[in-house]
Parts: structure tokens; sequence; C-alpha cells
């Protein structure tokens, strides 16, 4: 056995779980209080000075215990898409990566709908192998590590079971890129909402991700996404016995942007409903 693996993964978890849990204390506690609100890219873009102040302390904190490893996190990169997937083509290849989302759902975090997390990614060149979500509001610590599956409150969780759209529940969550990417995720929630059960939207990809590992939902499309909403959750999603691609069916990668995942059981039928809609985004 890789003992050093072993013994460093472990720690990484440890880290990644405590930073977490400290992080969403922090913004739970500040819910409510934050005094700046500013627009990144439009008036759907919000950032607060709540999403600053946790980023900072993640970083603190992991750079404290991996003084080596690299760090991407949302508010240390220039607002827009092109930025955005910059930094990921930059950093990818680093040995020890870490991806953070310091508040995901930030716009819920504004408007006090109880629904962000923080959300911790730990990629080895290129490939996550630690994956944590926490969502304050719930206490619930979502974490999965590379091999050794998914787990919350210490129990492992598992994709749920349904076989067809017809009983799947299914969530997106709207672009805030209102003039391109907004109208082609409507034409997927046109075909997708009367075939599959009912559409959930709660605001935030990474709590969506969660949610398909822990079988509360069976699947999860979103276009237009960032490697931080999407690194823990995509390991949780594998990790629970599911499937993520893009929407074209391609494997996912830190570089995806146009995400789906399943229970892997309605992937294929999903993936041909937003290609008969016109509706995958590329
Ligand atoms: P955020 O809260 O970290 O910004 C909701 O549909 C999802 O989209 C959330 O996970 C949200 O993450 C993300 N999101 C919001 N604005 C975005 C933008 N301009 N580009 C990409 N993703 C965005
Ligand atoms: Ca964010």
């Amino acid at each position: 056995m890789d003992r050093d693996h072993s013994v460093g993964s472990k720690s990484f978890t440890a880290v990644a779980i405590n930073t977490a849990a400290k992080a969403g204390e922090w913004i739970k506690m500040k819910q409510g209080t934050h005094a700046s609100l500013s627009q990144k890219s439009s008036s759907h873009d919000l950032v607060t000075e709540v999403d600053k102040g946790s980023e900072t302390m993640i970083r603190n904190l992991i750079k404290t215990y991996f003084p080596d490893h690299a760090f991407l996190g949302e508010e240390g990169v220039a607002p827009g898409a092109e930025a955005s997937a910059r930094a990921i083509r930059e950093m990818q290849d680093e040995e020890y990566l870490w991806i953070v989302d310091p508040i995901d759902g930030t716009t819920n975090f504004v408007h006090g709908f109880p629904y962000f997390v923080v959300s911790i990614a730990l990629a080895r060149r290129g490939e996550v192998i630690v994956g944590v979500i926490y969502d304050p509001n719930r206490d619930e610590m979502f974490v999965a590590e590379k091999g050794k599956g998914a787990y919350l409150r210490g129990k492992p969780i598992r994709v749920s079971s349904e076989e067809r759209l017809g009983d799947a529940l299914i969530a997106t969550g709207f672009p805030s890129d209102t003039v391109s990417t907004l109208p082609v995720n409507l034409r997927g929630l046109q075909a997708v909402a009367p075939i599959a059960r009912n559409v959930r939207s709660a605001g935030s990809a990474a709590l969506h991700l969660a949610y398909v590992a822990a079988g509360r939902l069976s699947g999860f499309w979103e276009l237009g996404l960032n490697s931080w909403d999407l690194a823990a959750g995509a390991l949780l999603v594998q990790e629970a016995g599911g499937r993520v691609t893009d929407t074209r069916g391609e494997p996912y990668s830190l570089s995806v942007r146009h995400v789906l995942a399943t229970n892997g059981l309605v992937h294929g039928e999903l993936l041909q409903t937003l290609a008969d809609a016109e509706a995958t985004g590329f």
C-alpha cells in the first residue's frame, strides 16, 4: 500500500472538513449583517464582503497546513467566464490544487434564503481526490474521498434508484448570463419539466450535486458553471455511485462548465432530452 498517500489523504480530508466547518459557521453567523454588496458582471451576479472574508479564512487555514499547495478560489479570479476558464487551465496541472467556493449560493445568502454552502475540493494533477460541501443551515457535511466513497454524518450515501425521467426529481440552475445562456437553459427546462416528475432550482450548484449524491435529487444540469462550483460535488456524485459528464456526455474534468450529474440511470434520457431541445449550451 502507498503509505504516504494514505496518511496524506487522511489529513487532507480532515483539513478540508475543519476548514469548511469553520467557514460555514462564520458565514451563517454573518447572514443578514453584510454591509456591502457589489455586483460582479450584472445584477444577477453578486458578491459580498462575506464571500471575500470566507475565502480569506479558508485560504489562510489551508496555507497553514499545506504551504506548498496551490489555491484557486472564486474571489481570487476576475469576474467572467473567460477569466475563470483561464484560471483553471493554468492551474490544473499543479501537484496539489485546492479549489474553493467560499459561498456557493451567494444570491440566496444575500436574500436570506437558507440554501448556501461552502465547497472545498483538493485536486492532484487535475484529478479531484477530496471533496467537501458544508451546509451550515442544516449542519450537513458531505464528504467524499477518491475511491473511498461519499459520506454524510459518518454514513455512506448513495444516489437514488429512479430509472425513468418520469419518476425523477431533477434540479437545474438559472444562469446569471441572461443574454446568451439563460435562453438556452429555458429551452432545456421547457423540455425537461413536462417529462420529469418535477424540477427544482435551489440556487446552489454545489448543494444540488450533494443532493444528487445523497439520493435527494435524481439528477441536475446547469450551464456556464465554474470549476469551484463543481469540483467537490462532482466527486461526491461519482463516489456515491452516480455519473457526471458535460451536457454532451463527455466525462467530467475540471474544465467542464455545462454539467450533467445524475444517479446514472436517468443520465441517457436526460442527455437525449437536452440534445433534442438544443439545450446543451454547446
Ligand atoms: P455562486 O453563488 O458561487 O455565484 C446558481 O445557478 C449557481 O450558479 C450557483 O452555484 C452560483 O454560484 C453560480 N453562479 C452565479 N453566478 C455565476 C456566474 N456569473 N458564472 C458562473 N456561475 C455563476
Ligand atoms: Ca461563490
